[in-house]
């Protein structure tokens, strides 16, 4: 499985940097680096050009090294590099935050900026809590979130989040409860939205009994969760879990951290499967992950909740923020990168293309019987592989690098395959990314 690499960095080096969710001792060994980027193609330190099968982490639906976007990021720092967060501001973020109004439902139209997907989730619950407070009923600050689910790795992104591994070794968390997650049995190669697992939404009912509605600040869902490798609501899942919040006072919180601006082939995932939350977290794609930056729209009726309780017009209405709130290289970067997802219709071109995308995926299905599930929506797709030697996480692993070794980067976790091609994509590559995959499969069986 190993390949080549001309890296230059020294163990010393390498020993330094404690990689982000990385197997550490793994990579240092045979570590694989890129050196550069350019439309659908990344370039490693061994001259290798290698397909991004994954924009990415979920971030670069635009492809890599787009123009307009670079542009618009020199532009500005040689403008105003920095300008402070709090209590000052730049033009450029009240555009920004108008153009994102534009992608969003639009009862959705106060933005909040953040750094990360992380910050985001933890802003939605801050002001999820405090928004109950505001309202007289300050005994509503339990969270619910869903089993698989991923909110990011802060300190309230892991108590929601639903993906034992990311929990397990962290002790206590914010007082949340979790719903089951939607993969129901016979769900299996279901294309796009299933019609098994809706019924699953109902455990919130059991969750309301045991905790009471008057204890519940929020439900945080992904709309479709990504990280735990693509799974799609069931028809009529969404909608339900709306009602139930609706007749129980409970915040409705969407995570679009990965199915904000056109992942889904829709300008968001609320869109997509027409169902419209209280709050939406977003990052990634909103800079096309070219600068950090996070946001969170909510209904205007939370915002003008703050603003009359706010006291005295000099006050803060929200004692809350980032130092990289509203970064003017990632306001730039996001006008950018918002403008042409607009302009050149990539959200229209991803749900036209969608289906190509999941016929192609789903032909997967017969390469080898290691291959369990396959699910999809718009230009995403997960494919679950059996466990090999009571190992869940092992043949994902020899996957993925042998991927690598061919040329196409696909994202491993857990006991799935990810993919998500850039908005862009070209059905050759499809073809070509799909064809490498069915080969990799048979190997590795
Ligand atoms: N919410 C959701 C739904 C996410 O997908 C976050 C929050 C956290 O965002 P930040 O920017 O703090 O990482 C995410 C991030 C993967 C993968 O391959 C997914 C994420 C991050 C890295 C890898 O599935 N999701
Ligand atoms: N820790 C210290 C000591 C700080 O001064 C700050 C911000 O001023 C933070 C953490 C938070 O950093 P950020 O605003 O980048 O999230």
């Amino acid at each position: 499985m190993s390949h080549i690499s001309k890296s230059r960095l020294t163990q010393k080096q390498l020993d330094a940097h404690w990689m982000a969710y990385t197997g550490n001792r793994q990579f240092k060994q045979d570590p694989r680096l890129i050196e550069s980027a350019a439309g659908h193609y990344y370039t490693d330190t061994d001259g290798r050009k290698i397909f991004d099968g994954l924009s990415g982490l979920w971030t670069c639906g635009l492809g890599h090294n787009v123009q307009q976007i670079n542009e618009a990021i020199t532009k500005q720092v040689n403008t105003l590099d920095y300008s402070p967060a709090f209590q000052f501001g730049h033009e450029k973020s009240f555009l920004l935050a108008e153009k994102i109004t534009e992608f969003m439902p639009q009862e959705l139209n106060r933005i909040f900026f953040t750094g990360s997907g992380s910050e985001s989730v933890d802003t939605a619950l801050k002001v999820a809590r405090a928004y109950w407070r505001k309202k007289g009923k300050g005994t509503k600050t339990k969270f619910i979130g869903r089993a698989k689910g991923y909110h990011g790795a802060g300190i309230s992104g892991f108590s929601v989040g639903g993906i034992p591994a990311n929990r397990t070794l962290y002790g206590q968390g914010l007082d949340s409860y979790h719903l089951p997650h939607t993969q129901a049995p016979g769900s299996e190669f279901s294309k796009g939205m299933s019609y098994i697992g809706s019924e699953r939404a109902e455990a919130l009912l059991d969750l309301i009994t045991m905790h009471d509605a008057s204890n519940i600040a929020a439900v945080i869902v992904e709309p479709m969760s990504g990280s735990a490798g693509v799974i799609v609501p069931p028809k009529g899942y969404l909608d339900r879990l709306r009602e139930i919040c609706d007749q129980h006072d409970i915040l409705l919180i969407f995570d679009e951290v990965i199915t904000a601006f056109g992942r889904m082939g829709a300008r968001t995932g609320s869109e997509a499967f027409g169902v419209t939350p209280d709050i939406i977290t977003m990052a990634k794609q909103v800079t096309n992950g070219i600068v950090p930056m996070g946001a969170v729209a909510f209904k205007q009726e939370i915002y003008d909740t703050f603003m009359e309780t706010g006291g005295a017009e000099h006050m803060l209405e929200l004692p809350h923020g980032y130092t990289y709130s509203a970064h003017p290289l990632a306001c730039a970067a996001g006008l950018a990168s918002l403008n042409l997802i607009q302009t050149e219709q990539l959200a229209e071109r991803v749900k036209e293309m969608s289906g190509n995308w999941e016929y192609a995926v789903h032909s997967l299905r017969d390469a080898d019987p290691m291959v369990t599930d396959i699910r999809n929506y718009g230009f995403a797709a997960g494919i679950t592989i059996a466990s090999l030697d009571g190992d869940a996480s092992k043949r994902p692993f020899q996957i993925a690098m042998s991927m690598w070794d061919k040329g196409f980067y696909v994202r491993y976790g857990g006991d799935t395959i990810q993919l998500a091609p850039p908005f862009t994509v070209e059905q050759s590559e499809i073809d070509s990314l799909i064809n490498a995959l069915a080969e990799t499969f048979k190997e590795v069986s």
